[in-house]
């Protein structure tokens, strides 16, 4: 709170003096009257106290602003957190009134007037010229007080007259209409804060709802919201509180942006100039491994025109390579069943006529040691070939987390994410992708060959994550 002393020779000009430099509304909280020693006079004067605070500080009107992440700044008036002391000291010709200050030329010509006259009227003033005097002079002076009295006497009674006609002026306060604008303004902007940060509030819990519901990781959806509580541009606020739908599109927008930063995705699958591609998709179970192959394949083939051959490592389960034989069957393209490393690797050095060689392998466990390993045996060739791991969307996060640390010794180039027609989240997709730092390739979509594929794009996520 700001708290001021103000000192005169009389209560009403100190009481002045408070409503000059602190408004008409300043609350004055103490008077009182006292006795100092004067120098320049060498004797004992009597003076008036006025201890006042500003009615702003007293209401509370005037706010601090809140430190918070992100929230938009606010030029709010400030509040002196220190209390502080004016105090007029000296004799009456030494105290300059504001009334006389350079304020004068805001007041209106008869006021100034009045107000010139009145500072004639102090400039005359005995105890002053005293004071002007040399030492010896003053002394002298001191002496003549009947002279003195009378001249004061004449002196008082002509500045009352002059200020008895200033205060029957309208009164200019320039100080007082300044604070009351500033307090306007304070609250005019207070309401837009409280709107604005309104607003956001609302945007981005809905925000955090959709992607919880939508199985997100709750240390992404943290992330997130708390990156768009600091999006604080003053001008873009101002344009939101104009219309809710703008204040959607924006944080909605802002969201899938930041999504995007953080999601990686491959594209479709492409050669290498001159160079043939080894493409080997490996996964758990019944992921549709099998089926996701002949889709790349076909659209390779047909939407591409690229040649393609494809290969069966799957001699786990009896006739497993038959499914891919019958797609091979139907794309017309070479087919070769092999069993272990060394028949891959001779195949591989051997074939170098096709733009894609596709490698279907017998879904392994992530849960199971020895089926790893045996994978280990199987595929850890010297070989450029590209592993991606396919999962399914209906798989639980705890069983993705696993499966792609199962799999991490074949450091996967991609994952893929089948069966996403049978599933109502996926958050697990962004989680798995972002959290392991490994893109998105394909999503299936069904049982449909080829139909059912399609190239993963962030887009495609954010659509299903945000239910766009
Ligand atoms: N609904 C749906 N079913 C799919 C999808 N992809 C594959 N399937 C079905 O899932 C089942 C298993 O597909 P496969 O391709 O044999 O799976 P796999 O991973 O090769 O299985 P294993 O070789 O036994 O490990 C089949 O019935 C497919 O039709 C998909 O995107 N959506
Ligand atoms: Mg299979």
């Amino acid at each position: 709170m700001e708290i001021r002393k103000f000192e005169s020779f009389s209560l009403q000009d100190a009481i002045k003096l408070v409503k000059l430099e602190m408004g008409r509304d300043a609350v004055i909280l103490s008077t009182k009257e006292k006795e100092i020693y004067s120098e320049e006079l060498e004797k004992n004067c009597r003076i008036y106290e006025v201890t006042a605070t500003p009615s702003a500080t007293m209401t509370g009107k005037v706010i601090s602003p809140k430190a918070g992440v992100g929230l938009p700044k606010v030029d709010f008036p400030k509040v002196k957190s220190k209390n502080e002391t004016t105090v007029v000291k000296g004799d009456p010709s030494k105290y300059r009134s504001p009334l006389l200050s350079p304020t004068l030329s805001q007041l209106n010509p008869e006021t100034r007037n009045m107000a010139r006259s009145l500072a004639n009227a102090l400039n005359k003033d005995p105890v002053k010229d005293r004071l002007l005097s040399s030492e010896s002079n003053k002394k002298s002076q001191l002496n003549e007080n009947s002279e003195t009295v009378e001249e004061m006497g004449v002196l008082k009674s002509e500045i009352l007259k002059v200020r008895k006609e200033l205060e029957a002026l309208p009164q200019i306060d320039i100080n007082e209409q300044v604070q009351e604008i500033k307090v306007l303004l304070h609250d005019i902007m207070r309401e837009k804060y409280k709107q604005s940060s309104d607003i956001a509030n609302s945007n981005i819990t809905d925000i955090g709802i959709r992607l919880r519901s939508a199985g997100v990781s709750e240390s992404f959806i943290n992330q997130l919201t708390t990156w768009l509580i600091t999006l604080d541009d003053p001008k873009t606020k101002e344009e939101l509180l104009s219309s809710p739908e703008k204040a959607k599109d924006f944080y909605l927008s802002s969201a899938i942006k930041f999504i995007f930063k953080y999601l990686k995705v491959t594209g479709p699958f492409r050669t290498d100039q001159n160079r043939k591609k080894v493409i080997c998709l490996v996964g758990p179970t019944g992921v549709g491994k099998t089926t996701t192959l002949a889709k790349i394949a076909a659209k390779l083939k047909v939407n591409d025109g690229k040649s393609v051959e494809l290969i069966s490592m799957d001699s786990f389960r009896i006739a497993a390579a038959d499914q891919l034989r019958v797609y091979a069957k139907i794309l017309e393209c070479p087919f070769a069943e092999l069993s272990d490393k060394n028949e891959l690797i001779k195949y591989i050095s051997k074939n170098n006529n096709h733009d894609y060689i596709l490698i279907d392998t017998a879904g392994r466990s992530a849960r199971v040691s020895e089926q790893m390993e045996a994978l280990k045996g199987l595929l850890q060739v010297p070989l450029p070939i590209e592993f991606h791991l396919v999962m399914s969307c209906t798989m639980k996060q705890r069983d993705i987390d696993e499966t792609i640390r199962g799999f991490k010794f074949l450091t996967p180039t991609s994952l893929i994410f089948t069966k996403l027609d049978e599933s109502w989240a996926f958050g697990e997709i962004l989680n798995s992708s972002i959290q392991n730092k490994i893109p998105l390739s394909y999503f299936t979509t069904g049982q449909r060959v080829p139909e059912d594929i399609e190239i993963a794009s962030k887009e495609r996520v954010v659509e299903r994550l945000l239910k766009l």
